[in-house]
């Protein structure tokens, strides 16, 4: 049990809450955003993980695809997406992913992690052939595809109700929706960096929507530009609320913006203390959600090692290609092997668990 005092003796009350299993509100949240006590905030969130999770930490063997990088949306901090006129601008066809995916069939891939921009050239059947023909290849692999901003976008241009356009790609093979396209739930922030992004309550409704539907999905929050603690405390929040409703979020995903190449490259990256207290203050204030991922792709494997005492229950996955961040000037490697990922998690003192997509664990025999 935790006893002993803190640097900032604010969280003793805090830490009385947590005890005694009641949930933070806003205020506890701004507080511990803005509180330098960052090993006393670690404390109390490493509790609340060894109380879900014990020791153990999760990863998958999965896949990036991104299928492409025209996107009408132009969001100031996308380093990713291109207009139509770029010289760099792809969309793969079906084949394109097809081959990426039979590069990779001796290796246990359990999960594709397939999102790309807001291309209105392409057609309803083409999300549709895309999850058909990677299942196909790969039966038993999970399909989690599309965030919620690529749905509503899929729906309006194809002319189908959100229902009807999440009950067909179900039917084709999508089994879970990666959390991307939250950004920060602030409609200040949404006018003056991504204004043609759908609203957060759209990407809630598209939420919801979803786990009516029968599947799971992620959640993320972009920090590290132009929000203000309120801001994510109010999105943190928001997000509970949902979770409340639906219980369909599986894991929540701090996402450390990274700003080169971006339109707003005069910001500067984060810095570490601001990485770990986004993932404590995640594992505190989402008392509904089960994992906490620390994405080291976007933190680098060194912070994600530590980030695992500081309220993280999962590693994310080994990727092996992913392009988003790396964009953005991310230095960490574009994928890791599973050894290297139970390595760093065991060197931290955790037990290695390979799970599947919805946290089952796996087994290296299971993988015939
Ligand atoms: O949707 C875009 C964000 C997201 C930048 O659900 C940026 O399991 C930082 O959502 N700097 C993609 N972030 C990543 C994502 C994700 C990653 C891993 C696992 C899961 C999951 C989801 O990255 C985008 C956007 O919100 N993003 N540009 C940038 N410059
Ligand atoms: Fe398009 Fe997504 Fe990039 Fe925004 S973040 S420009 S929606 S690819």
């Amino acid at each position: 049990m935790l006893n002993s005092s803190f640097l900032d003796n604010r969280l003793d009350k805090i830490q009385a809450k947590i005890a005694a299993g009641q949930r933070l509100d806003f205020k506890d949240g701004l507080i511990l955003y803005e509180s330098h006590d960052l090993p006393g905030i670690g404390r109390i969130a490493d509790f609340v993980r060894r109380q879900q999770h014990d020791n153990d930490t999760f990863f998958v063997y999965n896949q990036h695809i991104n299928y492409t990088n025209l996107c009408i949306n132009g969001c100031k901090f996308c380093a990713y997406s291109r207009d139509e006129k770029a010289g760099d601008s792809f969309t793969l066809n079906i084949n394109d992913v097809n081959l990426k995916v039979l590069e990779r069939m001796d290796e246990p891939v359990r999960e594709f992690h397939i999102v790309g921009g807001l291309n209105p050239a392409l057609p309803f059947n083409y999300y549709i052939d895309l999850i058909k023909s990677i299942k196909e290849l790969r039966p038993d692999a999970t399909i989690k595809a599309f965030t919620a901003v690529e749905i509503d976008f899929i729906a309006q241009t194809s002319g189908l109700a959100l229902d009807e356009t999440l009950a067909r790609l179900i039917k084709a093979g999508l089994s879970m929706m990666p959390g991307g396209g939250a950004e920060i739930m602030s409609s200040r922030v949404r006018e003056k960096l991504f204004p043609k992004k759908i609203s957060a309550q759209r990407w809630l409704e598209v939420m919801a929507a979803a786990h009516k539907a029968g599947i799971t999905s992620n959640a993320t929050m972009l920090y590290g530009h132009i929000e203000t603690n309120k801001e994510r405390v109010n999105h943190l929040i928001l997000l509970r609320e949902l979770q409340d409703q639906t219980g369909g979020f599986s894991a929540f995903i701090p996402l450390a913006f990274h700003p080169q190449n971006t339109q707003l490259s005069h910001l500067h990256n984060t810095t570490a203390c601001d990485d770990l207290k986004n993932i404590a203050i995640a594992r505190l204030m989402l008392d509904n959600f089960d994992h906490i991922k620390a994405y080291w792709i976007m933190i680098g494997e060194k912070l994600a090692q530590v980030a695992l005492s500081f309220g993280a229950d999962d590693l994310d996955g080994t990727i092996i290609e992913e392009k988003i961040t790396h964009m953005a000037g991310a230095t960490s490697a574009k994928g890791m092997s599973r050894e290297e990922m139970k390595r760093i998690i065991s060197a931290a003192g955790f037990t290695p668990v390979e799970r599947d997509s919805f946290y089952n664990p796996v087994t290296e025999l299971d993988e015939n």
